[in-house]
């Protein structure tokens, strides 16, 4: 059998493995449990400095961590000013966030080849190749450039919009052109794929692309959330909570998740059904994320006002109705709060796909089972269609959703729980990449 050889920007260390907020890591943690592989990327640190050029080398049962470091202004330009300061606002369509330069293209190109350079002298002739997400858009041309013939195959976790969008981006062009070198790329919804090929056919060019929604491992998140319903500090959470209803955000603190207008949208439960006064807690769970990014101070600081109004607002001495933490919480008390909570609020204004929202029907009690409202544009709202589904820019549709899944019988709940389940239980992150894997090695 072929050896597997994963790219992504991160690598994650033994630790973090366990207790990451990132997709990407849960997700591929499950592609290389049973084969033998390579897992090739940053290693998080970053040096004032040349840093060393050496490829750290580790071993985990069958799986080889090889990490680079970069140098700081590597890590400012590459990875925070243009992936995470232009390519992700363009790809969840928030035009007005992008933030492009010259240099900063110059750096992600740079930092690109560099990934190619050090990863090629690492392959072997049968290698699979797989390269992960948004920081790595050219890897393949460039290791095609130093003569590397393996089979290439690229996922992209986040959404891609249409030509008419994506051609704001100065460099779109050139980006998708590399693009067009992998042999196949994956991504997450049916509506990506034809965004894709708008955006490929408007430059003239062409490669296999296919939908593959990505999953969770449902059977161990669902014994996660069973061992830890008496967890202590899920014990300490209801004791806290002294009967009222839970609804639970756990998100990233990301300006693609939504959070302000779903505190608005918790603020017009209230305020329009005074019978849930003092019945029910939003707990929003979002630990900063990509703070060196301005507009994410931002939205730290609204998400902040925002709550501390509703709380001032309709708080009393024994009732907070908002509480926001961005403390990390870890895997498995999350699984635990996932399965006491009544309702989870996913209301992301666009996602790849939403992991969260998997993890939540999972966690589930089947005999006594809460709510999902989910957004209608994340990727994974055409799977979870028994979720009650909500614009996520619109406060009013998510106050009458959250009333429905306040006062929804329990036979209603569980019915829409079984068709929720069926599908999470289905997709599992293992099928994801086996079919993934399946098509790369048919392709050419
Ligand atoms: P993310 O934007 O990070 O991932 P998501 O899919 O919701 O978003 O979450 C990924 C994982 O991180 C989940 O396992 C989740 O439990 C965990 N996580 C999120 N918030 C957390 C928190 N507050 N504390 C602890 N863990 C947390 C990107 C894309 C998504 C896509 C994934 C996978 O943006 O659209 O679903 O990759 O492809």
């Amino acid at each position: 059998m072929s050896r597997l050889v994963l790219v992504s920007n991160r690598v994650p260390d033994v630790k973090e493995r366990v207790q990451s907020a990132g997709g990407l890591i849960v997700g591929l943690g499950e592609a290389v449990r049973d084969t033998e592989g390579l897992w090739f990327g940053w290693s998080g640190q970053h040096h004032e400095n040349a840093v060393s050029s050496d490829v750290q080398i580790e071993q985990l049962h069958r799986v080889t961590f090889a990490t680079i470091d970069l140098t700081t202004d590597q890590y400012t330009r590459f990875y925070e000013n243009f992936a995470n300061g232009a390519l992700w606002p363009l790809c969840h369509y928030r035009l007005e966030m992008i933030r492009y330069r010259q240099e900063d293209y110059d750096s992600y190109k740079k930092v690109n080849a560099l990934f190619a350079r050090k990863l090629a002298p690492l392959l072997r002739e049968d290698d699979v190749i797989w390269v992960h997400d948004y920081h790595l858009m050219m890897l393949g041309a460039e290791l095609k450039k130093l003569n590397i013939r393996n089979r290439i195959g690229y996922f992209l976790h986040i959404p891609l919009p249409p030509w008419s969008v994506t051609r704001v981006l100065p460099c779109a062009g050139a980006l998708l052109s590399a693009l067009s070198e992998y042999d196949l790329i994956g991504v997450q919804t049916e509506e990506d794929r034809e965004n894709f090929n708008s955006c490929f056919s408007a430059t003239g060019l062409s490669t296999r692309v296919e939908h593959f929604p990505i999953g969770i491992a449902p059977e161990e998140f669902r014994e996660e959330a069973r061992r830890n319903v008496d967890a202590p500090e899920v014990v300490r959470l209801m004791d806290s909570l002294r009967g009222r209803k839970l609804v639970i955000g756990v998100d990233r603190l990301d300006y693609s998740k939504g959070i302000p207008e779903r505190i608005k949208g918790f603020e017009k439960l209230i305020q329009r059904y005074p019978q849930h006064e003092a019945k029910v807690v939003m707990l929003q769970i979002a630990p900063v994320s990509r703070a060196g990014v301005s507009a994410y101070q931002h939205l730290r600081r609204e998400v902040d006002e925002l709550s501390g109004h509703v709380n001032a607002t309709f708080g009393t001495f024994d009732w907070t109705p908002v509480r926001f933490l961005t403390q990390s919480v870890p895997r498995h008390v999350l699984a635990g709060f996932h399965r006491r909570a009544d309702i989870a609020l996913v209301t992301p204004l666009r996602d790849g796909m939403n992991l969260v929202a998997k993890e939540y029907v999972a966690a589930q009690d089947e005999d006594d089972p809460g709510v999902l409202i989910l957004s209608s544009l994340a990727g994974a709202a055409p799977e979870l269609k028994a979720a009650l589904q909500v614009n996520p820019y619109d406060p009013d549709q998510i106050a009458e959703a959250l009333h429905l899944a306040l006062t929804m019988k329990k036979e209603v709940r569980k019915k829409r729980w079984r068709f929720l389940n069926v599908e999470v239980q289905r997709n599992t992150a293992a099928r994801w990449a086996a079919e993934f894997l399946s098509v790369l090695k048919e392709v050419r």
